[in-house]
């Protein structure tokens, strides 16, 4: 076979963070730079002589450059076939639906998820297992540790460009190529997992949606189900054409950046019903006409009213939520008599809870929930679980929110993001913080007692492994929560993310302002952090 290696050289970047290698694009087309991390990935994943890999990305700008690159390296690899969405698309919860579906030996998407696409942007990479989830730990250090030390790798000399605009199957070097349509196979689940004609039902008399693409990868995947099998009037879709740098927006669904959004759900001309996905299509929000549903509410919310929907009735084993998320979920679950698990950022950490039938459900703060119906979160799932609910109990968004909070107490929430913020201040005050829990616990802040508080470490209670350093958590006794933890996902200089959350019992204290009722713990966490003073920030970057 016409195979060449390449000599090439280690790359010495920092590790890879909770979702793979996110780097700027320029960053990615340093001569061999992406082909390293290619074969480390290769070199890492045991034996797949003969399998099939599943290939795609959320359209972003490198994506079909990448492709190709791929494409070329799995066939000198000795993979049998590739499966890759038309014109390299697929969603991230759509490529899992197909590493699944197709009995995969695994699958490498390429998204820098909600972070901003072009030329000067991101670009990223990761590589899911065959069960359709992002790979555990061991795999990601395994790959990490190939990059450190990698001299070479195999690739077709034939330059060659795949056409992947046409569904059809092609032959390189031996290997199959098979172009997919990249929207029928996720498009069928969601018809199996949720009640189409009761939604359909509600739309046809009257029900309106709005639902913003953000320019990324969902539009067609959205249009396909909602306006077109669904009934939606064409248009509900916004910003449904996918651009390669998301028509110069950055596609984090949240009322920040989904602001036109925002302001529609919150005005007079709002519909019933608003939500919005990201870059890659794994990540949602819900808004109701004058409300917005945080995403840990909604992860509650949903565990709440699985039973309304028939695929999930009688079949939640268990709720599982990260360790910044709420504990909304949890309050649910104890009502409910369900099991209820706290686990560290990062959706991989679901993967074996879901595996080992411990939870059904399981949500993020960062906009991400999902269930055992893929490994990864799914951002146009959550919406068609919250329009089969709404399509049931016939009350508004709005409604369905207060009625829970009555149920089961309103968890305040907020974070608070301090973006750019240099390395080294940002882990100075991690640090910092690190010493000064240790002796918290029993201690009077302000008005409020410390009931518990850790830098987070997670046993996994499948395979034991344990993951330390995963977040300063300060737990109060009457519920309060202050969490601080630096983002993995950036690609300059450091994030650091702190959460407040408090919860209310009391009717008449339910609907005040989120960040007048988080006051008392935004005071604690700035003199505690000594932010101001390690980082020079007076302000947040980013509120939600
Ligand atoms: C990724 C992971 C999520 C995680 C998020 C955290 O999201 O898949 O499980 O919650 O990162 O981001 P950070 O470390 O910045 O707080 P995504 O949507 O970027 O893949």
């Amino acid at each position: 076979m016409p195979i060449s290696t390449i000599t090439s050289s280690p790359f010495n970047d920092q590790k890879p963070g909770t979702s793979g290698l996110r780097k700027k694009v320029k960053h990615f087309q340093q001569a061999h730079y992406l082909e390293n991390f290619v074969q480390s990935i290769f070199s890492s994943i045991g034996d797949f002589k003969g399998k099939t890999l599943i290939l795609g990305g959320d359209g972003r700008f490198y994506n079909q450059d990448a492709i190709q690159v791929i494409l070329r390296m799995a066939s000198a690899n000795g993979f049998a076939k590739v499966i890759v969405g038309q014109h390299g698309i697929f969603s991230t919860p759509a490529a899992s639906v197909v590493i699944r579906k197709k009995k995969a030996f695994g699958g490498i998407i390429l998204s820098a998820s909600h972070n901003p696409g072009g030329a000067d942007e991101d670009f990223g990479i990761k590589y899911n297992t065959g069960n359709g989830g992002p790979a555990p730990e061991k795999i990601t250090d395994a790959i990490y540790e190939k990059t450190l030390e990698i001299t070479e790798y195999d690739t077709l000399d034939s330059q060659t460009d795949i056409d992947l605009s046409q569904l059809a199957s092609h032959d390189l070097e031996g290997m199959t190529v098979q172009v997919i349509d990249s929207v029928t196979d996720y498009a069928q689940l969601m018809n199996e997992l949720f009640d189409f004609e009761a939604i359909k039902t509600m739309i046809s008399e009257g029900f309106t949606l709005c639902f913003d693409a953000m320019h990324a990868v969902t539009g067609p995947y959205a249009v396909e189900i909602l306006e077109k099998q669904l009934g939606a009037i064409p248009g509900s879709v916004i910003n449904g054409i996918s651009k390669e740098d998301f028509g110069g927006g950055h596609p984090d669904p949240n009322l920040v950046h989904a602001k036109h959004l925002a302001n529609l759900m919150f005005s007079d001309e709002s519909p019933d019903f608003g939500a919005a996905s990201d870059g890659d299509g794994d990540r949602n929000m819900i808004v109701g006409n004058n409300i917005f549903v945080t995403p840990s509410d909604s992860l509650a919310i949903l565990t709440a009213n699985a039973h309304l929907v028939a695929s999930y009735k009688g079949n939640i084993t268990g709720v599982a939520r990260s360790m910044p998320t709420s504990q909304a979920a949890d309050q649910v679950a104890r009502k409910m008599g369900l099991d209820s698990y706290e686990t560290p950022t990062g959706w991989k950490f679901f993967g074996n809870l879901m595996d080992a039938d411990k939870v059904t459900l399981c949500g993020e703060e960062s906009f991400g929930t999902g269930s055992n119906h893929i490994r990864e979160k799914d951002g146009l799932w959550a919406v068609l679980f919250w329009l089969n609910i709404l399509a049931v109990r016939n009350e508004s968004v709005n409604d369905i929110v207060q009625k829970h909070w009555l149920e089961f107490g309103r968890n305040y929430y907020s974070r608070h993001d301090y973006e750019g913020i240099e390395t080294e201040s940002a882990n100075a005050v991690i640090t910092g913080l690190r010493e000064k829990v240790k002796s918290l616990t029993g201690t009077q802040l302000s008005s409020l007692t410390v009931s518990y508080s850790d830098d987070f470490s997670y046993t996994d209670p499948v395979d034991n492994s344990v993951s330390d350093h995963q977040g300063i958590r300060i737990g109060f006794s009457n519920g309060s929560r202050i969490i601080f933890r630096l983002s993995g996902t950036g690609t300059s200089g450091a994030t650091l993310r702190i959460y407040y959350e408090s919860y209310e019992t009391e009717t008449e204290n339910m609907n005040e302002d989120t960040q007048d009722a988080l006051k008392e713990l935004i005071i604690i966490s700035l003199q505690l952090s000594k932010l101001e003073a390690l980082t020079g920030r007076t302000e947040a970057t980013v509120i939600t």
